[in-house]
């Protein structure tokens, strides 16, 4: 009988652990109302693009009501999303920042 409990259950654990870390979209909303300057400013200071990409992303949200602004690891992502809402807010503008699993 072949006596592999043991060994899978640690080969499992094993491959477990050299998973590499799980990716979040990070993904702007369109809205009616917040200025297409803001959005830009916002993409080129969280997201560090230049302006023409920045502007590119912009209109793609524009367009089509969401684009991916980047791809991070989970904190990353949380701490981009958590400081563009608290940025348009402080701003007093409706911009959505999310984030989802890739
Ligand atoms: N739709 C907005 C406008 O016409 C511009 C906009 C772009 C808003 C992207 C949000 O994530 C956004 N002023």
């Amino acid at each position: 009988m072949k006596d592999s409990g043991v060994l899978d259950t640690v080969r499992d654990s094993e491959k477990q652990k050299l998973q590499p870390p799980r990716k979040y979209k990070v993904i702007l909303n369109n809205d009616d109302y917040t200025p297409m300057d803001f959005v830009i400013e916002v993409l080129t200071t969280f997201f560090n693009m230049d302006s023409d990409r920045a502007t590119d992303v912009m209109l793609q949200v524009h367009q089509n009501g969401r684009a991916i602004c980047g791809v991070y690891t989970a904190d990353v992502a949380y701490t981009k999303v958590e400081q563009v809402n608290r940025y348009a807010r402080d701003n007093e503008h409706p911009l959505l920042c999310s984030c989802e699993q890739e």
